[in-house]
């Protein structure tokens, strides 16, 4: 094992990898080296536990009925929503809308907030780096609206470029949009320090948690932003749950988005009155086991301690840069200051889905493309890059195994 500058962290990462029964297989024959986090992570057993919990015990719609099985599964229900306030320390459980994920929350908010506030000639701004769900919406906003997109660009490091970001927002500017952390370079923006600049010039704002929530404490009040979305598959919960947070002010001035049940007060064919937050945008039968697995996997994050885990995965990427630019012909694609578990990387002379190829056939998971991000790829000049992105399950070990499979890609390809 590669010796690191730093000492190893106390954290018992063996301790916490036994949570993990999807770590322990092999993969071709060799143990499985999971470093495709940011498409999404595995999950512990208590997620899974609590999921077939509700299945086997709990299972009745929330909200609607009156017997035990319905009150139960919507006191779990619920308990997920104030767990998430908790985790985002967000001031009422009414800021919280459980979405299929952070793209439809973002789409949520452009389709409601967005429509009910921009107009002709205003200005929607998003950065170089964001993923398409907080590209796209806003494009099909500004095309409907005949507003006009702006885009903050970045620097060779991948950071954002404050002063142009600041000169960019003007009067006119409605939505600033952001990530806290790039999907395709590892970039952690200065999101409070942007919000506070958007805010200066009236602007709302989003933030694109999806990449953040995995690795590092979300506090709303402290950022301060007007919108936050995350999806909980790469929060080590399930899929097809996930989360916008919204000021309950500006959440209670947004007209709904999809109709339907839950989200009404009362129906009549010639009107209907919507129902209190969050429920106005939750229409239909909600993801019940997924909202109570998100829930579980929170407390299970709670539990070990974000500074904890954004020590633990600091090290870690630290160990596994230095790695990385000890492979010869190996160049990274985002270099910031201030990254969060990414590793972006070009070979030279070898395209990055061979490798993403040939490392697999060794049982190591990584992803390669343009990681649905595709203007920031063409900012750097590269089609697409091979990206490793930790989580705190992740070792050093692993990120040797890494650096042995680049051997192996080079030899196939000498
Ligand atoms: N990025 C990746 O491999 P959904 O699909 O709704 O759960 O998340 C969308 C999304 C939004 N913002 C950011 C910053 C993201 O990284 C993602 C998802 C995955 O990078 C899948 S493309």
């Amino acid at each position: 094992m590669r010796t690191g500058t730093k000492t190893a962290s106390q954290f018992d990462v063996q301790r916490i990898r036994a949570d993990f029964p999807a770590l322990a297989q092999t993969v071709h024959g060799y143990p499985l080296v999971y470093l495709d986090n940011a498409a999404t992570s595995q999950k512990p057993r208590v997620v899974i536990d609590e999921m077939m919990r509700f299945y086997t015990q709990d299972c009745a719609n929330v909200h609607r009925g009156v017997h035990l099985l319905s009150e139960r599964s919507t006191a779990a229900y619920e308990g997920a929503r104030e767990t998430v306030r908790r985790f985002l320390n967000a001031r009422s459980t009414r800021e919280i809308v459980f979405t299929r994920g952070a793209t439809e929350a973002v789409n949520l908010v452009a389709q409601t907030y967005g429509r009910a506030n921009v107009g002709p000639g205003d200005e929607i701004l998003i950065t170089a780096l964001e993923h398409h769900s907080n590209i796209v919406p806003w494009q099909m906003l500004a095309e409907e609206k005949q507003a006009v997109l702006r885009v903050a660009p970045v620097d060779d490091r991948g950071e954002v470029i404050l002063e142009e970001f600041e000169r960019l927002i003007g009067p006119r500017t409605k939505i600033v949009a952001l990530a806290h952390v790039s999907n395709a370079l590892g970039t952690i923006n200065p999101a409070a320090e942007m919000v506070r600049i958007a805010h200066r010039e009236g602007a709302v704002v989003l933030v694109d948690g999806a990449q953040a929530v995995p690795h590092m404490q979300a506090d709303m009040r402290r950022l301060d932003c007007d919108f936050y979305v995350f999806s909980g598959h790469k929060t080590f919960g399930p899929t097809g749950i996930g989360v916008l947070y919204g000021k309950a002010a500006l959440l209670e001035a947004m007209p709904p988005w999809q109709g339907g049940g839950d989200m009404i007060r009362s129906v009549t064919f010639e009107k209907t009155l919507y129902n209190d937050l969050p429920y106005k945008f939750e229409a239909g039968t909600p993801h019940i086991a997924g909202a109570i697995g998100l829930g579980a996997a929170l407390d299970y994050m709670t539990a070990i301690g974000m500074d904890r885990i954004a020590e633990y995965e600091h090290e870690l990427l630290e160990y596994g840069t230095e790695a990385l630019l000890g492979v010869e012909g190996v160049r990274l694609i985002g270099t910031a200051r201030k990254k969060a578990a990414v590793l972006s990387f070009v070979m030279e002379g070898v395209h990055p889905h061979d490798i993403a190829t040939i490392l697999d056939r060794r049982g190591i998971a990584i992803r390669a493309g343009h990681h649905c991000a595709q203007p920031i790829m063409e900012r750097f000049g590269v089609p697409a890059t091979s990206r490793v992105s930790l989580a705190f399950y992740n070792t050093r070990q692993e990120i040797d195994a890494l650096v042995e499979g680049l051997g192996w890609v080079k030899e196939v390809f000498a």
